[in-house]
């Protein structure tokens, strides 16, 4: 006798729904010629089409094996629907149950009374999702892809892209009214393989995601730096439509700061928040100005979202204590910082990669390896910061780079200044031009992963051959 595997949904939005869905497991598990093999749980779910008003369903999915044909197992779903009261008046009107025949072994049929595989199920959340939890690795015949990636990328809420601060605002005070976290991710766009890793990271630790993306004239100290930074909207938000992010908003200095600019457009002097004292020395001293101009962005950032959590790279590592300390005086977000994301060579992935010529690639290559040379002095025991300094120049000297700091700080408690005594924890910053392309990158020393590739951690020599 041949048997064969088939898969049922089952589905019920009338009277008590999870008694006539688990009757008709106990019918089905009674019917001569079936073994049930296994069930989903049950789901809860909106009604899809049909009259309006009707009320959720509870839907579900049944795998069994059965000696009878297809034709057969349909008859005796459809005498299960009867004893559980199924009346089948409108169409698609609320039902004490419906029992769907899905698949059948692997036989495709089209009858007036009977299609499988089921023409719609690949459309259908309420099918897709019970039947992933017991035929997760089933390809569909429809679409080519299993029942788990169908049913996820059906959730997959379309991103919104929103043209400004204030339609952003709407969004997010909606999402945190329905009690959802909210994670941000503030961007200028440009994104990058470290930009998704904030995403994803922000993705798995709240419900929803929203990125702005907005050059920020603020913090440019260089109007030709401003000029030629790289814009793709369209392309950065495919980008992270693909990675889980449920908003993203664009927006003018005008549109963040209404009523703030003055006759020339720029922003009056007095709206300008003071980063504080995180922000002295190093970039600080670089870039006059420059965190002034991104506390006072992210601040007007965190007042439109009102984000649970905030999302920061550290490869902006001085950045990361500015805005912590802005947090800290507005009293949230929750701000987390990330783990800078590398090129295979070591490079720290930054937008302005894309400025870099050949040369200006390879010598910016110099900058990692004089951190995995600071990296690896600190693990053989080195704790004075002037010597590390001194290893990170040596290495910096002849790369090609014009060189603005290769300083060593005590990680915990940030200050811009020199340390005295040895170090207890350290970060080692550095900052240099290739050509006129500003690169910088750190390392907390001793931390992992070391910015070193293990290729170029074995010899010294190796960027210059
Ligand atoms: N069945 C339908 C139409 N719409 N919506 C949900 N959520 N669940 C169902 O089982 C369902 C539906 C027609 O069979
Ligand atoms: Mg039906
Ligand atoms: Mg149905």
């Amino acid at each position: 006798m041949t048997r064969a595997t088939a898969a049922i949904a089952l589905g019920s939005n009338l009277g008590d729904r999870e008694k006539s869905l688990r009757g008709a497991l106990v019918a089905l598990e009674r019917t001569p010629g079936v073994v049930v093999l296994r069930r989903s749980s049950w789901l809860e779910t909106a009604p899809v089409g049909g009259p309006p008003g009707q009320g959720p369903f509870l839907n579900g999915a049944v795998l069994l094996e059965t000696t009878l044909d297809a034709r057969a197992l349909l008859a005796e779903l459809q005498r299960i629907e009867a004893k559980f009261g199924r009346e089948r008046t409108v169409r698609d009107a609320p039902r004490t149950l419906d029992l769907d025949l899905l698949l059948f072994a692997d036989e495709a049929i089209d009858d007036p009374e009977l299609v499988v595989p089921h023409p719609r199920m690949e459309e259908r959340v309420f099918v897709l999702e019970p039947l992933a939890e017991i035929l997760p690795d089933h390809v569909l015949a429809g679409c080519g892809e299993t029942v788990v990636a169908r049913a996820r990328a059906l959730k997959r809420e379309r991103m919104s892209r929103l043209p400004d601060p204030a339609s952003a605002s709407a969004w997010c005070r909606d999402v945190i009214a329905a009690g959802e976290t909210l994670g941000f991710v503030p961007t200028m766009g440009a994104l990058h393989a470290g930009h998704l890793a904030l995403v994803e990271c922000a993705a798995r630790e709240n419900d929803r995601v929203c990125v702005s993306v907005f050059v920020n004239p603020l913090q440019f100290n260089d109007p030709r730096d401003l000029e030629r930074y790289p814009r793709d909207f369209e392309g950065d938000a495919d980008q992270l439509e693909a990675v889980g992010c449920s908003m993203v908003f664009s927006g003018t200095l005008a549109g963040f700061f209404p009523d703030e600019l003055d006759a020339t457009g720029a922003l009056i002097p007095e709206r300008l928040i003071d980063a504080g004292p995180a922000a002295i020395g190093l970039e600080g001293a670089h870039r006059p100005g420059h965190f002034d101009g991104v506390a006072t962005i992210v601040d007007r950032l965190f007042d439109v979202v009102q984000p649970t959590r905030a999302y920061f790279g550290q490869k902006d590592y001085q950045q990361l204590q500015v805005v912590r300390d802005l947090a800290r005086r507005r009293a949230g977000p929750e701000i987390i910082g990330c783990v800078t994301v590398r090129e295979d060579s070591g490079l720290a992935r930054s937008s302005r990669n894309a400025l870099l010529d050949d040369a200006g690639r390879a010598a910016g290559l110099f900058l990692s390896r004089a951190l995995g040379v600071a990296d690896a002095a600190w693990r053989a025991g080195e704790r004075d910061a002037r010597a590390l300094e001194t290893l990170m120049r040596e290495v910096l000297d002849g790369s090609g780079l014009e060189l603005e700091y290769a300083a060593v700080r005590a990680a915990r408690g940030w200050s811009a200044e020199a340390p005295g005594g040895p170090l207890e924890s350290a970060v080692a910053l550095v900052a240099a031009r290739a050509a006129s392309v500003r690169l910088i990158d750190n390392h907390v020393l001793g931390s992992d992963p070391s910015p070193q590739p293990a290729a170029a951690a074995t010899g010294g020599s190796s960027a210059a051959s």
